[in-house]
């Protein structure tokens, strides 16, 4: 039985403000990390930024900044945002920070001693928003084949990691690990491309002269660290250290899950293995690659000037109904449109009419029939309706389980259950009439009634806890203890 849980989220560059996108897998995280450290797991859920590389450096130098000034200004951004969400994450690493840079260059050493870099001129294509290399046959009439925007033509001496001696083990590791990269739509596409393609040795260096923000590389004064190769080392820069032996220790590791979006999907499962295995350390267990918020059919990106702002949409409809709707609206694996028109439809038919309603009319029935009092625990379920609840309400647990799992992660799915209760609950008070009940005196039938649906939202609330935190606790305080506290509606319906 596994007792811990490592989780990662990307470390976001901080070169623009984040956007839907990246609320996204912070919610998705921070989601799974309340749900284990419920069932009981020790859990470290780690995000944060990074920092170096060119885009980072061109972003200061427009804004008149030290890039350091300029990464502590949008570190905060980023730290109110997530505090904004209820993002209750363990540890949030810089890659600026000190911790972090140590272990880049430790990693770079060791990498070097063992043989596993070399010097090599380059000349080629260079697209410096995206920081890769381009051959003469893989631009696209001048432009980036990933984001078509213009390359440059450079000559320069760099350093190289021989990641292409690495592709047959790779090849194996994934096929015969199932569970490594998810869904299974990106393994195949991960397989496809290892398959099809032999893998070139990756440039790990930019020289100092034509970018100076970067980690110095230990062995050559003119050559920072490529931002992608620094990047990547934070998930064992944060939970670890290296021994005298270079050997890598941490309770941590190897990591459970890194969430990801399918944009960098190549990095985490072709470079980070890779490099992982030449360092001697195991890879990650999953590595998990959701997909894109759109908008209109266009992805949503800071290059594309089509953000949607999370704060924005927190502050109009609620956190929690934000945090429902991403998780919900969407399977987690495929891409979804972002609307405020879907989260209206959410916001009134699941949480208006469904949860909130079944809460609102619960509590109403309790000061109505019993003064405010629920009515004592102990009953001999006799209706058929009520014992056919309880047992949904038995198997809720496990039905969430088989989603929230190791192996699915299926956020969506694994809310079902509890709407199903919710609705079952909400027919049977249509069904039950019990205005009826309490004209005829019905005292017994009528406290099971309550009763039943006293357990379905303490169960529903449990049980959607991870997904929106607030509202579990806002409906434990209305309907935890013997005597209610009604509030207002928990999602007054949208007009
Ligand atoms: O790539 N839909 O940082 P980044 C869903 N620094 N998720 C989205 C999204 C969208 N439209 N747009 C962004 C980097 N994301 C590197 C990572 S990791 C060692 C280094 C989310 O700021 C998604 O998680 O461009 C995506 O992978 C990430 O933000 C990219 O963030």
């Amino acid at each position: 039985m596994k007792t811990k849980f490592y989780i990662t989220t990307p470390l976001y560059y901080v070169n623009a403000a984040p956007h839907i996108g990246h609320s996204y897998t912070c919610i998705a995280a921070d989601c799974l990390a309340r749900y284990y450290r419920n069932l009981g797991l020790k859990v470290n859920f780690l995000t944060g930024t990074d920092e170096h590389g060119q885009k980072i450096q061109r972003a200061a130098e427009a804004q008149g900044l030290e890039p350091k000034v300029f990464s502590d200004k949008a570190v905060s951004v980023f730290k109110k945002l997530w505090e904004t969400l209820d993002i209750s994450y363990d540890d949030f690493i810089r890659t600026t920070e000190s911790r972090h840079e140590k272990i880049v260059q430790k990693v770079l050493e060791i990498l070097y001693k063992k043989g596993e870099l070399y010097e090599h001129i380059y000349q080629g294509w260079y697209c410096t928003p995206c920081e890769t290399f381009w051959s003469e046959s893989q631009i696209q009439a001048g432009n980036c084949p990933d984001c078509k925007r213009p390359v440059e033509k450079i000559e320069e001496k760099n350093y190289f990691f021989k990641l292409s001696k690495y592709q047959d083990w790779l090849l194996d590791h994934i096929r015969s690990h199932q569970d490594f990269i998810k869904p299974a739509s990106r393994r195949e596409e991960v397989l496809k491309f290892l398959e099809l393609n032999k893998l070139s040795d990756l440039c790990i260096s930019r020289p100092k002269e034509r970018l100076s923000w970067g980690i110095p590389l230990p062995f050559s004064p003119d050559h920072v660290t490529y931002v992608w190769f620094d990047a990547l080392i934070n998930y064992i820069s944060a939970a670890g250290t290296f021994d005298k032996d270079d050997k890598y220790q941490s309770e941590w590791w190897p990591a459970d899950l890194h969430l990801i979006g399918k944009d960098i999907l190549r990095q985490h499962a072709v470079y980070w293995p890779i490099m992982l295995k030449a360092l001697d350390i195991e890879p990650p267990k999953t590595i998990f690659a959701h997909g894109w918020w759109m908008i209109n059919a266009d992805k949503m990106s800071k290059s594309r000037g089509n953000v949607v702002s999370p704060i924005e949409m927190a502050e109009k409809f609620g956190v929690d109904v934000y945090r429902y709707f991403l998780l919900r609206d969407v399977p987690f694996g495929s891409d979804g449109n972002f609307s405020e028109e879907a989260i209206v439809k959410r916001f009134n038919g699941d949480l208006a009419n469904d949860l909130g309603n079944l809460l609102y009319r619960t509590l109403t029935m309790i000061e109505k029939y019993f003064q405010g009092e629920i009515p004592d625990a102990s009953i001999n379920l006799k209706n058929k309706r009520a014992v056919e609840i309880e047992a949904k309400i038995k198997a809720l647990d496990s039905g969430i389980k088989v989603n929230m799992g190791e192996n699915d992660y299926n956020f969506s799915l694994a809310l079902e259950p509890a709407w199903e209760l919710i609705n079952l609950a909400n027919k049977y008070v249509e069904d039950t009439k019990p205005w009826n009940l309490a004209k005829e005196n019905k005292t017994d039938e009528l406290k099971e009634f309550i009763l039943v649906l006293v357990n379905v939202i303490r169960k529903t609330s449990d049980a959607i806890y991870p997904f929106m935190p607030q509202t579990a606790e806002s409906i434990k305080q209305q309907i935890g203890k013997n005597k209610i506290s009604k509030g207002k509606p928990l999602f007054p319906r949208i007009e």
